[in-house]
């Protein structure tokens, strides 16, 4: 391990709070379909919590949530299909302590998040989960006659509120309000809204410090539209980067076309394969990972988009990003997702295997256990370091035309995302030397670089992507939360003077 890669966060083995450092688990058993049209099944997870706390005047309130989607197969279909869900959180059924709020793509329901309703912290179980699926809309006549399977993955609550993007410090083209001027210390920019937002180098406007071409440029001026996700508005984010086990299941039902064009194994040289960092193989039993909880590397931004699409979500934004990563609070000179400008004891993907970090945000864990843990404000995991983040950039034209639209669960024939407006597929990027400048980009950095490219405001690579494959490259996705997401007795979340 070099002393880069010391630096670098991924999986800290640091127990937090007080706690004992786990396996962060979830799983979902017992799944069935019920009457009424009803698919049933418990669901657990480690390190759940719901909580409120108070911060510069303000009210916060956080949780975390489970993002559960079903697929169904019936006989002779050659791949799953997406079942549509009720949009109607009351023909759900969660269990007493839980709430259900359903997940639109235009005006089909996806899935839901699953939370707490109530305050809470630690393991926490629901027995008999009951979702309403619109079977005959999917022309399933029976719905005991179709196999079935629920996904869920680990998503965090970043309420609606104001945030800044920027941040002093060495950074490779940093956001910046736009009457910054080159060589003076950059000037943090406040975004208030989701409205229709201008960018360029002029005072009470979005800009950046590297001017058009760079690979970190703001290449293009004018105005960034209302229907471009700024972060203001609540959002869940994964908790962690999608993982191995996560990807396999992915893969196993899709088409067999659909799989071979997702399956980065076969393209991985030789010669990178000896870290056995990537444990996803093709086996007679179908696709399998070694190590499931781990981190899933060696994935293109088509691989990423594909998966995205399929369970129902979106990439983030730069915007998005941000505010994932540095909440409410001013921006800290060179500061990590953990809210601070040190650096913290790492472990490295591909050389260990470690427990996932237990992450809490700011009002149960406090500054200190956020750099111990590693995560973000809002209780996010790795997104400093560790596998490289993908962003839509707001420095490139292509990704303007990025809406928050989020995937239908389906993906064309060939095995490519197919939601309008998300930047690519690869091969419609110009080549740029090894790199094309394009609306899709990296943060956050990987596990074995510059120590520069982990801050929360570096955007190194933020303008521009590889089309390839490769072993630091990772992914998760977002959802903008349903209306009614926020507590049945406390205020709505967010700011509350
Ligand atoms: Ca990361
Ligand atoms: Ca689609």
């Amino acid at each position: 391990m070099n002393q880069a890669t010391r630096w670098i966060l991924a999986m800290s083995i640091t127990a937090m709070c007080g706690g004992v450092t786990q396996a962060a688990q979830l799983r979902v058993t017992n799944v069935g379909g019920a009457g009424g049209g009803q698919v049933q099944f418990d669901i657990t997870w480690t390190d759940s919590w719901r909580t409120s706390w108070k911060e510069s005047d303000a009210h916060w309130t956080n949780w975390d949530a489970a993002w559960i989607f079903v697929k169904y197969r019936k006989t002779g279909d050659a791949g799953w299909s997406h079942a549509t869900l009720s949009d109607k959180d009351a023909d759900h059924s969660p269990p007493k302590g839980a709430r259900i709020d359903v997940g639109l793509t235009e005006k089909r329901g996806m899935g839901v998040f699953l939370y707490r309703s109530a305050e809470g912290k630690g393991a926490w179980t629901n027995k008999g989960v009951k979702l309403k699926w619109l079977h005959e809309d999917d022309k399933v006549a029976d719905i005991t006659k179709v196999e079935l399977s629920v996904h869920a993955l680990e998503m965090v609550y970043v309420p609606q509120g104001g945030f800044y993007v920027g941040s002093a410090g060495k950074l490779a083209g940093s956001f910046t309000e736009g009457s910054w001027k080159k060589g003076n210390e950059v000037i943090p920019f406040k975004v208030t809204s989701e409205a229709e937002l201008e960018v360029a180098p002029k005072p009470g406007c979005l800009y950046g410090t590297a001017g058009p071409g760079a690979a970190h440029q703001m290449g293009h001026i004018g105005k960034l539209p209302a229907e471009f996700p700024k972060g203001y508005g609540a959002f869940y984010c994964m908790k962690y980067e999608t993982n191995q086990g996560e990807y396999a299941a992915f893969l196993n039902q899709l088409t067999a076309a659909q799989a071979k064009a997702r399956y980065p194994f076969p393209t991985i040289p030789p010669h990178r394969t000896k870290d056995g960092s990537h444990t996803v193989r093709k086996t007679s039993a179908g696709f399998t990972a070694t190590r499931p909880q781990r981190a899933c590397n060696w994935v293109s931004w088509d691989d990423a988009a594909a998966y995205l699409d399929w369970a129902g979500l979106r990439p983030m934004t730069e915007l998005e990003f941000e505010k994932a990563c540095r909440g409410p609070l001013k921006p800290v000179k060179d500061e990590y997702a953990w809210g601070s400008g040190e650096l913290i004891e790492a472990q490295w993907i591909t050389k260990v295997d470690v427990a996932l970090p237990v992450p809490y945000p700011r009002g149960i864990c406090g500054a200190g256990g956020r750099v111990k843990a590693g995560c973000t404000y809002w209780g996010i995991a790795a997104m400093s370091g560790h596998l490289r983040e993908r962003t839509v950039a707001v420095g490139h034209k292509e990704g303007w035309a990025f809406t928050r639209l989020c995937g239908d669960g389906a993906i064309a024939a060939g095995g490519l995302s197919n939601v309008a407006g998300w930047p690519g597929p690869g091969e419609t990027w110009p080549a740029r030397g090894s790199y094309a400048t394009c609306g899709g980009g990296f943060r956050g950095g990987p596990w074995y670089t510059d120590k520069v490219r982990l801050r929360v405001s570096d955007r190194f690579l933020s303008s521009c992507m590889r089309k390839t494959r490769d072993s630091s490259y990772g992914f998760r996705g977002v959802r903008q939360a349903p209306g009614k997401a926020r507590s049945k007795t406390a205020a709505p979340s967010g700011p509350k003077k």
